[in-house]
């Protein structure tokens, strides 16, 4: 933004000022796109900042003239109140992920199969960035949003934290782009400079970062972009989201290419390969380069090349069928065992985890790792005081993986299961034929409160800032909450009272609190944590069922009608009905003013939406599950009965009263060869 300069008599500048504004902007974007994202400097240090001092003095000078997209733009402004929610319009999507080259044959088989392609398909093969997805928004040219990817479907709005990092361009070069184009890419930290910038922070006694993938998280989410500027992110795109107003081409490698022809920042390491032997002959050689690199990959990226191809394989819940991370063997350590404490989770399951020795671990010190449950301990053939390996993936839970039996000490202590739970001294339980040990303390427990209570507030629930573990243990500790629905009724006088609870962090934490109550019915169910009921069940239970009464009253028969929903899971759900307390929870939490937009928005479109299709009688080739899915994934309706809204019923073998009906109804009939056909055609 332009400040004026009361000193100054309002000046028009002269023509050939705007001109020499215009060359010296032209000329410093050239050489910043030389520098930062060819890695070819054109000129040298002393010669930039000549240019850019000249562009600075005419730009104080002319105030007029400054631009949003002027390269001196990018020194960040001052600190934001907080971070505003975007909305993607497409979702960014996760990657499955391949741990060798079995994984990989599969991949290229199931996609050779939906493809019906003998042929060997050609892959686009890129380094997997650990950093962190963001999303770069341009219109007629020019960078108007930037955005974290967040759980996929929301994110944050880091514009001005995108802005002053120099590979991003202001303006895109060139021409022949889309006037409305999404750019997709990994931001992170150069290992050189993350060193550097440790070491000295480390000398001035302040804040390291354990990665430089924190390094990285931590700068985009800085509400002071001045902050941002100071450091060096960059990026690497690797696709496009929304494109309007244009044309791209029809391949990830030539999308790639026309990303780097307007001026984005695109791993000069990309290639496209043929079949898989061109994908493992790829990997291999990254593994070699790996440690040369100036950023961590923690595996590398293959995509079916073929956009046609990418677009008829479609996607799964939230990763496409089109791409694969094959990722690299995890890290390995070697420490000792010095203690097993017990820890209760949400569903009251009691699991030993390992207090260890700490040691570095790929550059993360690790003092704890999961031991999942005593058959494990007995498989490992664990005692306390052992010398064991332990192994770390990304941003997965160490874990111990083996012990090393000739470092065993004569002081041991063996690992035993407590009859009593740890935080309530209830009875602890293993049924019959069951791995799992559970405490019976149910909600009276307040290891289980205090887990039910940090699932409800995590991200992909109601995402509520603020509520770390520490606040969480604290309030159900001074008894001010026992369940989530409590957290609504929470004043400030009470947060005030709270040991290091100043009165800022607790409007801070009650603004996050009323900013939380407007969500999403799959995420109101996700957030109540039944047994089992991941995020990718809520969604389909939430596109099933439409609203959160219906859902409470459904049987076991109906919610079995909900895509991969099997009897466990329908048990399980029906279970937590059943327990007047949970009625309670979502009575609770409706009155406080929790909300959702009426409609599930993730299938709006497809070629069978306004459809409604019944399945009966048993399917050969295929499980009625995918079925159900492969017509949801088209927009359709699956519906567990017959009525005159239904469009088709589909008989498999056996086909009962359902079908009886159907004929009585008039409502049209279709074999199970139909309905693969419609599937096909329709490319699900
Ligand atoms: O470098 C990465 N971390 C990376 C992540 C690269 C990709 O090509 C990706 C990705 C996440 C999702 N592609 C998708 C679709």
């Amino acid at each position: 933004m332009a400040e004026k300069n009361p000193d100054k008599k309002k000046t028009t500048p002269a023509k050939n000022v705007v001109q020499l504004v215009a060359s010296l902007r032209q000329q410093i974007n050239h050489h910043n796109h030389r520098y930062h994202t060819l890695d070819q400097p054109g000129v040298s240090d002393a010669e930039f900042d000549r240019l850019f001092r000249d562009l600075k003095a005419l730009e104080q000078e002319h105030p007029d003239l400054v631009s949003d997209d002027s390269p001196t733009q990018r020194v960040g402004s001052v600190p934001l109140p907080a971070f505003s929610q975007v909305q993607h319009e497409l979702p960014m999507l996760s990657l499955d992920n391949a741990f060798g080259e079995d994984d990989m044959w599969d991949f290229d088989r199931r996609i050779k199969t939906r493809l019906e392609l003998p042929a060997d398909i050609g892959y686009d093969c890129e380094p997997k960035i650990d950093g962190v997805a963001v999303s770069l928004l341009y219109e007629n040219g020019s960078l108007i949003r930037g955005a974290t990817r967040g759980d996929g479907a929301t994110g944050e709005d880091i514009t001005r934290n995108v802005r002053t990092i120099e590979s991003i361009p202001l303006s895109l070069m060139g021409k022949g782009y889309p006037s409305r184009i999404e750019v997709r890419g990994e931001v992170y930290f150069p290992l050189s400079s993350f060193d550097r910038m440790n070491l000295a922070a480390e000398k001035a006694g302040q804040k390291v970062f354990a990665n430089p993938r924190n390094a990285s998280a931590g700068t985009l989410r800085q509400l002071d972009s001045r902050e941002t500027a100071r450091r060096p992110l960059t990026m690497f795109a690797y696709s496009v989201g929304i494109v309007e107003g244009g044309e791209l081409p029809e391949t990830q490698s030539g999308i790639l290419a026309a990303l780097a022809s307007w001026g984005i920042r695109v791993n000069p390491l990309i290639e496209t390969v043929v079949g898989v032997d061109g994908c493992i002959e790829y990997y291999r050689k990254l593994v070699a380069l790996r440690s040369s690199l100036d950023y961590e990959i923690d595996g590398v990226v293959f995509k079916v090349d073929g956009i046609a191809e990418q677009r008829k394989l479609g996607m799964l819940t939230r990763t496409p069928r089109w791409a694969i991370a094959h990722k690299f063997p995890a890290e390995e350590g070697i420490t000792v065992l010095e203690d097993v404490e017990f820890q209760v989770g949400r569903t009251g399951a009691v699991t030993p985890v390992a207090r260890l020795k700490p040691v570095q671990v790929g550059g993360v010190t690790i003092s704890n790792a999961t031991l999942h449950n005593m058959d494990e301990v007995a498989r490992l053939g664990l005692v306390i005081g052992d010398t064991v390996v332990i192994q770390r993936a990304g941003d997965v839970i160490p874990k111990v993986i083996s012990v090393l039996r000739d470092k065993r000490p004569k002081q041991i202590r063996q690992i035993i299961l407590p009859a009593q739970c740890p935080a309530c001294g209830s009875e602890v339980l293993q049924s019959e034929g069951e791995v799992i040990a559970r405490c019976t303390g149910g909600l009276r427990c307040s290891a289980q409160r205090k887990e039910r209570i940090r699932h409800f507030a995590s991200r992909l629930a109601f995402d509520i800032e603020g509520l770390g573990d520490k606040l969480v243990n604290q309030l159900v500790d001074e008894g001010l909450i026992s369940s989530p629905a409590d957290l609504f009724q929470l004043t400030l006088e009470q947060l005030v009272n709270l040991e290091r609870m100043a009165p800022k962090s607790a409007n801070n934490f009650l603004e996050a609190l009323e900013k939380s109550k407007t969500t999403t019915l799959s995420r109101f169910i996700y957030a109540l944590g039944i047994q089992e009921v991941g995020e990718s069940t809520a969604r389909n239970l939430a596109q099933f069922y439409h609203g959160i009464a219906p859902l409470q009253q459904a049987d076991e028969d109906s919610l079995q009608e909900v895509p991969d929903v099997g009897p466990i899971v329908a048990k399980n759900i029906a279970h937590f009905f059943h327990q007047e307390i949970n009625h309670q929870v979502i009575d609770s939490l409706l009155e406080s003013g929790v909300c959702w937009v009426e409609q599930e928005s993730s299938v709006v479109s497809g070629a069978l939406v306004g459809e409604t299709y019944v399945l009966t009688g048993t399917l050969t080739s295929l499980t009625r599950n995918d079925a159900k899915a492969r017509l949801i994934s088209l927009g359709a309706k699956v519906s567990g009965s017959v009525s005159v809204k239904t469009s088709y019923v589909v008989a498999g073998d056996a086909a009962g009263s359902k079908l009886t009906k159907a004929q009585e109804l008039g409502v049209a009939i279709l074999s199970e060869a139909d309905l693969l056909r419609r599937l096909e055609v329709h490319g699900a």
